[in-house]
């Protein structure tokens, strides 16, 4: 199979990633030893002692409704963060005092062997996950009281908190015999959530090879779409690249394939909208689709044109989005709010839009007005790591900003050295906010209404990059044509990345 990644002709898909790294189980190691650290540091500073469990509990196999098939199991993320099992049915256990480690293991019946495959020995699972000792799951009442060291009842600090995102609250874990021990609710869910926000060196090597395969994969997408094809088959594209030479068996969301004026609806490519169009010349592409390797994410989005050359309207749309991405990462560094980075992009794209005769009036009235929620409802970008949204957008007691744009953000935190956040800036021409918006007596003035009523039905543009913040500014992990001559050239079957001399001898 390494022949396959050898391949050196451009026209012909290959990959240079293949094979996938190991990833070192190491980094789970060090996300358990990070907590503990935060963990007694919490506890000591309110006089508590530095004592008892933290308990998580695994995912569970699901099956499809009163149906025995079973979905492809994917672990629950602060589990995964903690442990990196890819196994269900698991608890996992880290004491406070010692910050030894213990696996629960699920006892599977004899019949497991004939069906799935060979019942793995305690012995393997803790070699493979490097845990100081693994025991089975009805084993934990009796495993945490031998291993107490205090008095009394010991002290389980359960996972409870809410997921500001998706408004669901983790689960505590469950098992029998949990009324022997005292539990705390409180503590660990806000240290642990701000730990998996700020990344480890393992961690982003993970999520940049996860964009490494995944921007690959975008390329390949550009260089195969045609007019006359389906949207599906520019998602079939991207998950079989993914896949075939990064292992990639799960993406980070279900793809957006979007084309035509499909782009501007903005989670496009769900079960009633499933990527089914045929694409048109003259078509607008949007594609938002990340891959997810070793849990770990990558959320990218590429637009261009279905035909390989963009319009003049398309040039001026495309543009006006690329320098909001642009001037949002060249200005990124920590301490910088990411509310100001959202107003900063709208602005630049208004600004864009005032030059293109699309819109007229002063654009700090517009911004007053809130007219760049009109174009860009989303907000401009969200913190990424085992989840697409990762939790940590607000903190304790944080508010969610209450007006239009601003309130769809998924953090309004200033940003900090290793955070990993999308920049996603874009552009879209959604009739259901831009009739209103033409209407209203407060922002009807700022629209060249003649102009604008070309653009219905044109869809929309998005950006999206993966950045992780550096000390004194960022670094973008995504890799794919930006510019509008990149973009053309690799859709024009030149290689990628793009090689300088190229320019310099007049283009391909
Ligand atoms: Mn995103």
């Amino acid at each position: 199979m390494a022949t396959i990644a050898m391949d050196s002709d451009s026209s012909a898909s290959s990959s240079s990633l293949y094979p996938p790294p190991e990833v070192p189980k190491k980094l789970h190691l060090e996300n358990r030893e990070k907590l503990i650290k935060h963990l007694r540091e919490s506890l000591d500073s309110s006089s508590r002692p530095l004592r008892g469990f933290v308990l998580l509990q695994g995912g569970e196999e699901q099956t499809r409704y009163c149906t025995d098939h079973e979905d492809i199991f994917r672990q629950e993320s602060y589990f995964a963060y903690l442990f990196g099992v890819r196994e269900p049915g698991f608890y996992g256990a880290i004491d406070v005092d010692t910050g030894k480690s213990i696996l629960f293991a699920p006892r599977l019946p004899a019949e497991y062997a004939v069906w799935m495959g060979e019942i793995k020995a305690p012995s393997y699972f803790k070699e493979t996950y490097m845990v100081s000792m693994v025991h089975y799951t009805d084993e934990i009442t009796e495993v945490l009281n031998n291993q107490y060291q205090g008095s009394g009842k010991p002290l389980l600090f359960l996972l409870h908190g809410l997921n500001t995102d998706s408004k669901n609250f983790s689960k505590p874990a469950a098992f029998e015999g949990i009324e022997k021990f005292e539990t705390d609710l409180k503590t660990l869910h806000p240290i642990l959530t701000e730990c998996r926000v700020l990344k480890s060196n393992l961690e982003l090597a993970v999520i940049q090879y996860a964009n490494d395969i995944s921007s690959e994969a975008h390329v390949e997408v550009m260089r195969k779409t045609k007019p006359a094809m389906k949207e599906y088959q520019m998602e079939s594209i991207f998950l079989h690249h993914t896949y075939f030479y990064g292992s990639c068996r799960h993406c980070s969301y279900t793809c957006i394939c979007a084309t035509g004026d499909n782009s501007s609806v903005l989670h496009y490519g769900h079960a009633a909208a499933p990527n089914d169009r045929t694409l048109r010349d003259g078509d607008m592409a949007l594609l938002d689709m990340g891959a997810e390797f070793n849990f770990y994410g990558s959320d990218i989005t590429c637009s261009f044109p279905v035909n390989g050359k963009f319009t003049s309207n398309q040039r001026l749309i495309y543009n006006a989005v690329l320098d909001a991405h642009d001037v949002v990462i060249s200005t990124m560094k920590p301490g910088v709010n990411w509310v100001d980075m959202h107003k900063l992009a709208e602005k630049t794209i208004l600004q864009s839009l005032k030059k293109g005769s699309l819109l007229v009036g002063d654009v700090d009235e517009m911004m007053v007005e809130r007219l760049g929620s009109v174009f860009m409802p989303h907000g401009l970008g969200h913190l990424m790591g085992i989840d697409t949204h990762d939790p940590g957008g607000y903190l304790k007691g944080a508010e969610r900003p209450k007006e239009p744009g601003l309130r769809s953000l998924r953090t309004s935190r200033d940003l900090m050295e290793r955070m990993v956040i999308t920049v996603e800036p874009g552009c879209y021409f959604i009739d259901a906010l831009l009739v209103p918006a033409m209407e209203s007596p407060k922002t009807s003035k700022f629209f060249n209404h003649e102009v604008i009523t070309k653009f219905r039905g044109f869809g929309g543009v998005r950006i999206e990059s993966d950045l992780y913040v550096t000390s004194d500014g960022c670094v973008n992990m995504t890799k794919v044509p930006r510019k509008i001559e990149d973009v053309e050239a690799v859709m024009g079957g030149a290689p990628w990345p793009i090689k300088k001399s190229m320019y310099e001898n007049g283009g391909s």
